[in-house]
């Protein structure tokens, strides 16, 4: 008689930015395998999981999974030993840059690395390959937000104040943010608030599970957000609800935007966001009379090209009513990714070195560089945002990449021409644990460890710096991100910068390397960590305890106040017409992740949804000749894809919805646009011009 075996695995979801714990069993049973998913208690969670964490396990230990390195030749994938793999990386990558210079060779990070990993990837890139050419998909996440938090407040970090708060405030404004599908297990937290009597209002175009929950949902034009909440500042000033002794003593620039208040006309406002008067009216008025109020954007509110000025203007109505820094009261930009928000501070980001710091700012460089043990002068000088790498690509400026983390073909605006570029590269190399599109076309792909056999830091949407240890051994030859951006640092000659033995060792370089920065995370290690289950991050020191809630006596800037800004009215760039008639929005459904790649390898979450669809509102189908669940095509002035309809009047009539999780033929960003926001390169995944009519032409 046999006996079964069990293992278990403590870990942590490696999907969104509330990073749930979980325990999961894996029992094998006269050679039969079984898995058990339990949750475990902590802070953000609070024992929760939603359905991508409970089938998390499938998509690790899939047999799809990439276990060794593979190079391409003669068009076929054939393993090679890394021995092998680095060589050949050594020779590519010195060819490319003795034929065209350092900066001909790429670093594209993404936010589901660890702290520890997004932090070598920046350094990998100035000091192993002295390129300037790195960013990271962030960029289309929270690049918007950052814009706008570093702008009003002197600081980017998602949530000004703990998700305790949330319980606790009067009213709540969730705009373009989908919780109860991109965060499910936080949405407690505002049943909860409503429970003990908050006033919530939705700003969506869709009515989703998120709104479903609301008081009151405003379904706003797609694009039109920072005109909203210009009309809802007018309440709020008409109605008196402003904080005169905040104002003066906390903020700057108030005076322009009252002035820029003044020349509004409501019902203006009310035709040009779709949202009737007496609806701004009410939330406006909710808004203000309340006493304590938070704020939530995410990315139906970012991903726009005029995102930071949207939030700019959200956080203009927190600011004039003096409700930030107090119990209850706060912005919040929800994070997306497992470390979106660590993956933001240490160095990912084209402009930017450990803890916040600038490439651009001598006092700054010296410092890193004398961290990283070179001269100031050997760190190249800022690049480009994601989006601009890929067009540097497509005129082969650069021509060689290094692709941690992403799926830019999917991920990417107008795929199309990113697909182009990508195809173009001399050399593309891409590490990861699954074949994603853009891994198709890599001419060597080195296999990474999931999170299950991975150890290091990530830090939650709160700003709580979380420890996700190795729950089992890598799956066959692959290794830890961070081994490998080590070993192709050696093999560069450059492994003298990088001798780590573990994560961790990393971890106390990142240290120092952001100590003084904004994002100060000098005082946390592993041990407090463990024994205090995460550390908020700003903690300067051993001794001091994190901050949860911020700006409760100062604002980061250097003036110390936060900085109001008016906020004209404007349009989004692209405009519908006769031929494009609808905006075209994109987002998520709860059971799958970014561009699939993952989920999509989950047999569950596969089987809960495996194709895309288009919501659209059955008046606009019928005039478009579009039934339910049929085959339509949707064309943009860039690109046209194939998706199956689903009627409903959950969505504007002037717009549809679709999600951005499949690849190919149903790969929403074939349509969507590569305008940016000049200020945070953000693109504007969440609104352009498009057309819609059936496959087949009906008998
Ligand atoms: N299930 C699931 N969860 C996820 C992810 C996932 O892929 N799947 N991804 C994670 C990541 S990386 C991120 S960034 C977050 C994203 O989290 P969210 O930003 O909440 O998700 P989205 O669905 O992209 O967009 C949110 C909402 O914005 C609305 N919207 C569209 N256009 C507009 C507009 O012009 N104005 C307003 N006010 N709203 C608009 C959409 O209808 C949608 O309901 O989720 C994280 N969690
Ligand atoms: N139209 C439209 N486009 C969008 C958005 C939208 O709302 N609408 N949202 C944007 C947003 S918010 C985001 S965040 C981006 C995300 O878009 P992508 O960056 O493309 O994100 P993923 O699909 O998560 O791709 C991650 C890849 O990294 C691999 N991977 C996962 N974990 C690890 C790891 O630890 N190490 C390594 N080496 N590899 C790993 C996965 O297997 C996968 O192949 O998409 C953006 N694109
Ligand atoms: S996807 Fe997010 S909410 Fe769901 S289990 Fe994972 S971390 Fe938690
Ligand atoms: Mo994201």
């Amino acid at each position: 008689m046999t006996t079964a075996v069990e293992t278990v695995m403590e870990t942590q979801c490696p999907f969104c930015s509330v990073q749930c714990k979980m325990k999961i069993t894996e029992k094998v049973d006269a050679g039969m395998r079984s898995y058990t998913v339990e949750p475990r208690q902590n802070a953000a969670s609070e024992g929760r999981l939603c359905v991508k964490g409970v089938n998390a396990y499938q998509h690790a230990l899939s047999n799809e999974r990439i276990s060794e390195p593979l190079v391409k030749r003669g068009g076929e994938f054939v393993p090679i030993s890394w021995e092998e793999a680095y060589a050949l990386i050594a020779e590519k990558i010195t060819a490319t840059q003795q034929q065209y210079g350092h900066q001909a060779v790429g670093v594209y990070g993404g936010g589901s690395l660890t702290n520890e990993s997004s932090y070598l990837l920046g350094k990998f890139a100035r000091v192993a390959l002295q390129t300037p050419y790195i960013d990271y998909n962030g960029r289309f996440c929270m690049s918007a937000a950052a814009t706008a938090g570093n702008q009003a407040f002197g600081i980017d970090r998602g949530l000004t104040m703990p998700l305790s708060d949330i319980r606790i405030s009067d009213c709540i404004i969730l705009a373009g943010t989908n919780i109860a599908e991109c965060q499910p297990t936080l949405l407690p937290y505002f049943t909860d608030a409503k429970a003990n009597g908050a006033y919530i209002i939705v700003i969506d175009p869709r009515l989703t599970p998120t709104a479903e929950m609301a008081d009151l949902h405003l379904k706003v034009k797609p694009g039109m957000d920072a005109a909203l909440a210009n009309g809802l500042l007018k309440v709020i000033m008409d109605g008196g609800f402003i904080d005169q002794d905040f104002l003066e003593q906390r903020t700057t620039g108030f005076d322009e935007v009252k002035t820029y208040i003044e020349t509004l006309d409501l019902s203006y406002i009310a035709d040009i966001t779709g949202v009737p008067k007496e609806d701004i009216e009410l939330a406006g008025t909710e808004f203000g009379k309340s006493a304590s109020s938070l704020i939530f954007t995410a990315r139906g509110v970012e991903q726009q090209t005029d995102g930071s000025l949207a939030v700019r203007n959200f956080i203009n109505m927190l600011l004039a009513t003096g409700k930030i820094g107090k119990p209850g009261s706060g912005y919040g930009a929800v994070t997306g990714q497992a470390n979106g928000q660590g993956g933001r501070e240490h160095g990912q980001k084209a402009d930017q070195l450990p803890g916040y710091r600038s490439i651009e700012n001598p006092e700054h460089r010296k410092y890193i560089a004398e961290v990283w043990g070179i001269a100031p002068a050997e760190l190249p000088g800022k690049g480009v945002s994601a989006y601009e790498m890929m067009e540097k690509i497509h005129t082969q400026e650069i021509r060689s990449l290094v692709l941690m983390a992403s799926n830019p073909i999917v991920s990417n605006p107008n795929a199309n021409f990113v697909e182009e570029g990508i195809a173009k590269l001399d050399f593309l190399v891409v590490v990861d644990m699954l074949f994603s599109e853009t891994a198709q076309h890599a001419d060597l792909i080195l296999p990474t460890s999931s999170y299950l056999e991975s150890t290091g830091t990530v830090t939650n949407l709160e700003g709580r710096v979380l420890l996700r240890e190795a729950a089992r051994p890598a799956m066959g030859m692959a290794k830890q991100d961070w081994e490998i951006l080590s070993d192709i640092a050696a093999a560069l000659g450059k492994g003298r910068c990088f001798q780590y033995e573990t994560a961790e060792e990393i971890f106390e370089e990142l240290r120092v390397a952001s100590r003084g920065g904004l994002a100060d995370y000098y005082g946390i290690t592993y041990d407090r960590i463990r024994k205090e289950e995460g550390v908020y991050w700003p903690c300067p020191s051993l001794d001091h305890p994190g901050e949860e809630r911020l700006f409760e006596t100062v604002f980061s800037r250097p003036d110390k106040k936060a900085e109001m800004k008016a906020i004209a009215n404007h349009f989004p760039k692209e405009k519908t017409g006769s031929r494009y008639p609808l905006s075209l929005t994109t987002g998520r459904v709860l059971g799958h992740y970014l561009t699939g790649v993952q989920t999509l390898k989950s047999p569950t979450l596969e089987a809960r949804q495996f194709e895309s669809f288009v919501e659209i509102h059955p008046k606009t189908a019928r005039r478009f000749n579009v039934k339910d669940d049929e085959l339509v095509k949707l064309h943009s002035r860039r690109g046209e894809i194939i998706v199956r309809s689903k009627l409903t009047a959950a969505i504007r009539e002037d717009t549809i919805f679709v999600p951005m999780h499949w690849d190919g033929i149903q790969n929403i960003n074939k349509l969507t646009s590569d305008e940016l926001e000049p200020a945070s390169k953000m693109p504007g995944f969440k609104v352009c011009a498009v057309a819609v009519e059936p496959l087949l032409a009906s008998s």
